[in-house]
């Protein structure tokens, strides 16, 4: 049985805060009661800290954990100007290098690892954007869904909540261009990502995950398979989740200019039906009319702070988007870091940096702005996901994180000042003393029961792979 209860004396429920907090949930780990002002008996366990709502990580490539950390040299690529340096475009020469080498097996030995540094760092779910689907030539393997089931097995093991995401891939660039050769384990045409998806719908059943689609992105997927792969998506399930990777670089936004004289973001929200539903990753280079547009939408802004610093992509302009209600969430990307405090952190940094001003991103309703940065990006986040993940509320996943309150860098501290020093102030993770998804303890004392073992074996996935 996985019925249980939890007293706090601070959590962060939805709306805010709220002191003598007692949680219960259900055998299924769905939230049963969230009462306040509380005073429990003697036999309730009591949490060490504050309960903080779980972050959903709304956008993964797992694969990239395996070479994060050994891109940061000096690489031109082809076709680049030397003098002009290193760019999002040369670091993806090297990402496809480690693409082409992947096999299954390490593909679940790198997710698996990922996964639980994931939950060790305050994910409670991930949306996974997966598009290496086949073998080294580019033939499916003997069973399409091969690679799928590495990562709901991977996110199984660790026990984090999965939205799968599988990715349509077809063209170099904008009007068509020809596939690359090292773009080759990626592609599918419409009706093979149709077929795909038919299959994916009752495996992710059977572990617990969503099922979801990602169009790469305008430069890979040209517009009449856009238009066919959501309908074939909302023949499988007209409420699924649906991904891209929207407008990261600013050569996209040209090459998009060049193509058809509008801004990716713009020809998104003309030409397809842009709702709560879609995931816009990447959304960092918008005008304002695309801005407030994408604000009214209801579609969640992807933005990941760390990898789009690590790639030199630009500053997402948050102030005037928060300022119009737009939803957002955050995700790890390329897991350059993985963290869900640290991504919280860059955002706001980025946002002060800009406009040599301090706590952006606070509103009059959330003063602290690890509070306001906190709720905000779950509840984006669980849109992207589109599970029930959305915090500390009846019928939620009892998804949660306590924050260690006997640790130095939090003794004393009420519920909002231990956020802030968590968020801005803490090395590393080590102020998270648990981490619950469906209730179940997956991390205790910052430590997964799987991480020896998990850590050995991505250890040795990454030395093959770095050998061949
Ligand atoms: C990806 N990653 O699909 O892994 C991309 C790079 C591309 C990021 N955009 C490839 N961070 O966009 O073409
Ligand atoms: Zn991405």
């Amino acid at each position: 049985m996985n019925d249980g209860k939890l007293f706090a004396s601070w959590a962060l429920l939805p709306e805010g805060w709220a002191q003598d907090v007692l949680l219960t949930w259900d055998a299924q780990g769905a939230l049963a009661s969230v009462d306040t002002g509380v005073t429990p008996d003697a036999s309730v366990p009591r949490a060490v800290g504050p309960i903080l709502p779980g972050m959903p990580n709304l956008h993964s490539h797992a694969f990239q954990r395996g070479f994060a950390g050994l891109t940061e040299y000096r690489s031109v690529a082809p076709g680049d100007d030397p003098a002009g340096g290193d760019s999002f475009w040369s670091w993806r020469t090297l990402m496809y290098r480690f693409a082409l080498r992947l096999s299954p097996d390490a593909l679940e030995a790198i997710a698996t690892q990922l996964y639980i540094e994931m939950l060790r760092a305050g994910y409670t779910s991930v949306c996974e954007f997966h598009y290496v689907h086949h073998d080294a030539d580019g033939k499916p393997y003997a069973d399409r869904v091969e690679m799928s089931l590495r990562l709901l097995r991977a996110a199984q093991a660790a026990g984090i909540g999965m939205t799968l995401l599988p990715v349509l891939y077809q063209t170099a660039g904008f009007g068509d261009k020809p596939a690359q050769a090292d773009q080759r384990r990626f592609l599918n045409d419409v009706d093979a990502m149709h077929t795909l998806l038919e299959r994916l719908a009752p495996h992710c059943a059977a572990y617990g995950a969503r099922l979801g689609l990602a169009p790469h992105s305008l430069r890979a997927v040209p517009p009449q398979s856009l238009k066919h792969a959501v309908t074939a998506l909302h023949a499988v399930d007209a409420t699924a989740p649906i991904h891209i990777h929207i407008a990261e670089q600013q050569k996209e936004v040209d090459d998009c200019l060049a193509w058809c004289g509008v801004r990716p973001v713009q020809w998104l929200l003309d030409h397809m039906p842009v709702d709560q539903r879609w995931c816009l990753v990447h959304a960092t280079h918008m005008d304002w009319d695309e801005r407030r547009r994408l604000a009214q939408s209801g579609a969640v802004a992807g933005i990941c702070p760390t990898t789009e610093a690590n790639l030199g992509d630009g500053v997402f302009d948050a102030a005037p988007y928060l300022a119009l209600g737009g939803a957002w969430g955050v995700g790890s990307d390329s897991h350059a870091s993985v963290s869900a405090a640290e991504e919280l952190r860059t955002f706001e940094y980025g946002q002060r940096l800009g406009l040599q001003r301090r706590n952006v991103l606070a509103s009059e309703r959330h003063p602290q702005v690890a509070d306001r940065l906190w709720l905000d990006a779950v509840a984006g986040g669980t849109r992207a996901a589109a599970r029930n993940v959305a915090g500390l509320a009846v019928g939620q996943r009892a998804d949660f994180l306590v924050l260690d309150g006997a640790h130095p860098t939090l003794a004393g501290l009420d519920g909002p000042r231990a956020l802030a020093t968590h968020v801005f102030a803490s090395h590393g993770h080590e102020t998270l003393a648990e981490v619950r998804t469906g209730g179940v303890r997956r991390v205790q004392h910052g430590a997964h029961p799987l991480q020896a073992e998990a850590g050995r074996l991505f250890a040795e996935a990454r030395t093959r792979l770095l050998a061949d």
